[in-house]
């Protein structure tokens, strides 16, 4: 919410519970100078499988390493365009990362863990945790 450092950072979330979790800023892999602190926004929400307003939600949790996951909603979801958001919860591996989406149908979809190459060029990644929230 503020832009005290002027590189690009991501967030990487770990200790994720129901009391709170740790956030830190990661800019990519070949810069390690550190970043000034920001003011960052977030929001949490509850997991569970419901409707509001006549419209199927549901918060679900999967997980992934680089090659891609399938996660079955367990809803049928009859929009063609759903709104789909994943990220990590866990920081099992700290190479620089992105949640990735490779295919999306409203049966489901497939995350990975997309490492970036400024460093190196491994793209492996451990296993991580990948909250989702997907809704009609
Ligand atoms: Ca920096
Ligand atoms: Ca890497
Ligand atoms: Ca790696």
């Amino acid at each position: 919410m503020t832009y005290a450092g002027g590189q690009a950072v991501t967030t990487r979330v770990s200790n994720l519970s129901a009391y709170g979790f740790n956030i830190a800023m990661q800019e990519q892999e070949s810069l390690s100078d550190g970043h000034r602190a920001e003011t960052l926004g977030w929001i949490a929400i509850e997991r569970g499988i419901g409707t509001e307003g006549g419209r199927r939600i549901e918060v679900i949790e999967s997980s992934a390493d680089h090659t891609p996951t399938l996660l079955n909603y367990n809803q049928n979801f009859r929009r063609r365009f759903m709104t789909v958001l994943g990220d990590m919860s866990t920081t099992n591996e700290i190479d620089s990362a992105t949640v990735g989406v490779s295919s999306e149908s409203a049966s489901g979809a497939e995350f990975f863990i997309r490492e970036e190459q400024s460093l190196d060029a491994e793209t492996d990644h451990a296993v991580e945790n990948i909250s989702v929230f997907a809704a009609e």
